[in-house]
């Protein structure tokens, strides 16, 4: 290609010649020569790009003034705040979150005009989980934008959650211009320091040229892979420096290489160790959720017989309604999954990563079995556990390359034990009490929701008991922050997820204290007219740490339990409806209530039994099958 490009330039010098040939133009085609062949060369070789430049440039030239193609080129010349903009746009961004300040004036004053709707939360945090619950709802890329310094520092907690949860966000922070950088200036805080640890990746863009390209990296390096938050920082000289975008501009990222189909020969190993298997579960991780696999997950399972079992992140990837379905694993798990985990003879992982709330004690996690791994991230493989048979790749080709090569066996003998479990020892509480029972409360919300909400939640005891009380059907409809466990995380995900499905019904089930955190977004939710629901589990006490203080502190409280707002009042003043529930008889009239409430949203206070406990419980460091609190479950049945 290079003598292409040589002649090229020859020939629009000639050319430029044959007009007049002004010395200044010369130079000016000259640098624009310059700068194009440097970026191009960088990105995939000569590209014809350049020269497209050229040809755009002798076309504006043919029959014009060389006054009336300057006025043209300056014209079609933008400020970084334009190219931000339009690059979102052209990343078919819609809808976004963000918060101002003086250093992202610039990119807010585009947005006015712009066809994105900008939805500001009380807080940053807020907003960067709006962002994450709009990604896992819907699948797409969120987006949050915050100003420089306190801005870009309420951010950390949303990143930190979505990269716990490999949750693609895309976030813009402003900055203090290039010449004040490092001065301690107004607002100045080292964004990209601080949130390298937080993010998939980040960098500042110290270059307007590198502004609609760097931005469209930011997309494709949140979208592709493992999935998860990037970080753009932009300071504000650059949003005003102006720049002629090149539309044909390719991502310059030599060093990222996405793995999606599986090595075919581990394929079929994996394929040929399931059919060999007399004692198989499937182990299934919110992976399976981000790779879009759920079909392919359902076609193995039952090709294949295989029983499933889900983290906490993997709810809803597979229809719990279903007879193999084995629900939750692991801590707070049904004690049919954790059994099943500790007796298998195969344990095939997909999209997990066999985090310590999953495995219990390493060391005697599912001692019998040979272990399968599929997953997009190579530094998963045997990173916690050691893996038999690693399948690195994108789960959906994975799957459907794997349901070729598989094989029905009937399993009667492993599928009857497990059902017995599942007989033995239900999910129950004991609804006898007077109190109402948070369990109830979600059973009552299943009922009602026939199955069909989206649920976002709080941390806790909350989270746990919807995880085990509302059963999910379908991938996306259960939003909660696993890795991170973020007090704090249900509202302004509910929000962000009802901003991804406005038809949808979304409730966010929650702890007193994890609605405490960050409440101020009702404020936001009713400014747009959101309908969400919050359904707070009030016990009264930081509930989970109460429980463990109880199992583990000789029941000594120290500081679990803070004196509560009253929430309906909470919510009236922030223009949200409230209901306060504290009879068992007023649970059903409640959520149905609260389910006919329209354009605004809705808050129930349930005030349940305060020292209710979360079972089973497999204590921290203990084996998987070492399981607290059966007894109360097998005593029920
Ligand atoms: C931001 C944050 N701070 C602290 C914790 C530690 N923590 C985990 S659960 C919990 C108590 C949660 O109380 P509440 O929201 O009322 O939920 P409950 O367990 O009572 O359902 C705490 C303090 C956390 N997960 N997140
Ligand atoms: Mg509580």
């Amino acid at each position: 290609m290079g003598w292409f490009w040589g002649y090229s330039r020859v020939y629009i010098l000639v050319k430029a010649g044959c007009f007049g040939g002004k010395s200044s133009w010369l130079c000016e085609t000259a640098r624009l020569s310059y700068d194009s062949t440097r970026e191009n060369f960088g990105l995939a070789g000569l590209t014809g790009i350049t020269v497209n430049v050229f040809q755009e440039r002798y076309k504006k030239m043919s029959g014009k003034s060389h006054k009336a193609a300057d006025s043209a080129e300056k014209s079609s010349l933008k400020p970084g705040s334009q190219i931000i903009v339009d690059t979102l746009i052209e990343m078919g961004v819609d809808k976004m979150f963000g918060y101002l300040g003086g250093v992202v004036l610039p990119l807010f004053d585009k947005l006015y005009d712009a066809p994105i709707e900008v939805i500001i939360p009380r807080h940053e945090q807020g907003g960067c989980h709006m962002a994450d619950g709009y990604a896992r709802a819907s699948g797409r890329v969120g987006v949050v934008a915050a100003t420089s310094g306190p801005g870009a520092c309420n951010l950390v907690t949303g990143l930190a959650t979505a990269m716990m949860d490999s949750v693609p966000i895309v976030a813009l922070t402003g900055q203090v211009r290039t010449n004040l950088i490092g001065n301690d200036a107004f607002q100045e805080a080292d964004t990209t320091g601080i949130t390298r640890p937080v993010t998939k990746y980040n960098c500042i863009v110290k270059d307007v040229k590198d502004l609609a390209r760097t931005i469209k990296e930011a997309f494709h390096l949140a979208s592709t892979g493992r999935q998860g938050p990037v970080l753009i920082d932009i300071p504000v000289d650059i949003e005003l420096a102006e720049y002629k975008p090149d539309d044909g501009e390719k991502l310059k990222l030599p060093g990222y290489k996405v793995r999606t189909k599986g090595h075919i020969g581990q394929i079929t190993a994996a394929a040929k160790a399931i059919n060999e298997s007399q004692k198989p579960v499937l182990y299934i991780g919110g992976g399976v959720i981000s790779a879009n696999a759920s079909d392919e997950l359902r076609q193995l399972a039952q090709k294949a017989n295989l029983p499933v079992t889900m983290t906490l992140m993997g709810l809803g990837s597979y229809d719990q309604t279903r007879p193999e379905s084995l629900d939750m694993l692991g801590m707070h798990g049904t004690a049919y999954a954790n059994y099943a985990v500790q007796e298998c003879d195969l344990l095939i992982a997909i999209g997990a990563r066999f985090d310590d709330r999953v495995t219990g004690n390493v060391k005697t996690f599912a001692p019998n079995a040979k272990i399968i791994h599929i997953d997009v991230d190579p530094a998963s493989i045997s990173k916690n556990v050691h893996v038999d048979i690693p399948v690195v790749g994108d789960a959906k080709f994975i799957l459907k390359e794997m349901i070729e090569k598989i094989e029905h066996r009937p399993r009667k003998e492993w599928l009857k034990k497990i059902a017995d479990w599942k007989n033995k020892y239900p999910l129950r509480y004991d609804n006898n009490s007077a109190k109402i029972k948070p369990q109830y409360v979600i059973e009552e919300i299943y009922k009602q929701t026939k199955g069909d909400a989206i649920i976002t939640t709080g941390v806790g005891q909350n989270q746990m008991w919807a995880a085990q009380f509302y059963r999910f059907s379908r991938p996306r409809q259960f939003i909660s922050s696993g890795g991170l466990g973020t007090m704090g995380y249900g509202l302004p995900a509910a929000i962000g997820a009802q901003v991804a499905k406005p038809d949808q019904t979304v409730i966010d089930i929650d702890g007193d204290h994890s609605f405490n955190m960050t409440m101020t977004e009702l404020a936001t939710a009713a400014e747009h007219k959101l309908p969400i629901k919050v359904c707070i589990i009030n016990n009264g006490y930081m509930g989970m740490v109460r429980q463990w203080q109880q199992l583990f502190y000789n029941r000594r409280y120290s500081c679990s339990r803070l004196a509560n707002p009253d929430y309906a009042t909470v919510a009236e003043a922030l223009g949200a409806e409230g209901i306060t529930v504290d009879k068992k008889t007023d649970v059903t009239k409640a959520v149905k209530k609260m389910l006919s409430v329209k354009n605004k949203p809705c808050v129930v206070d349930f005030r349940v039994e305060g020292e209710e406990n979360v079972w089973p419980m497999v204590p921290a460091g203990k084996s998987l099958n070492e399981m607290d609190g059966l007894q109360i479950l097998e005593r029920l049945v």
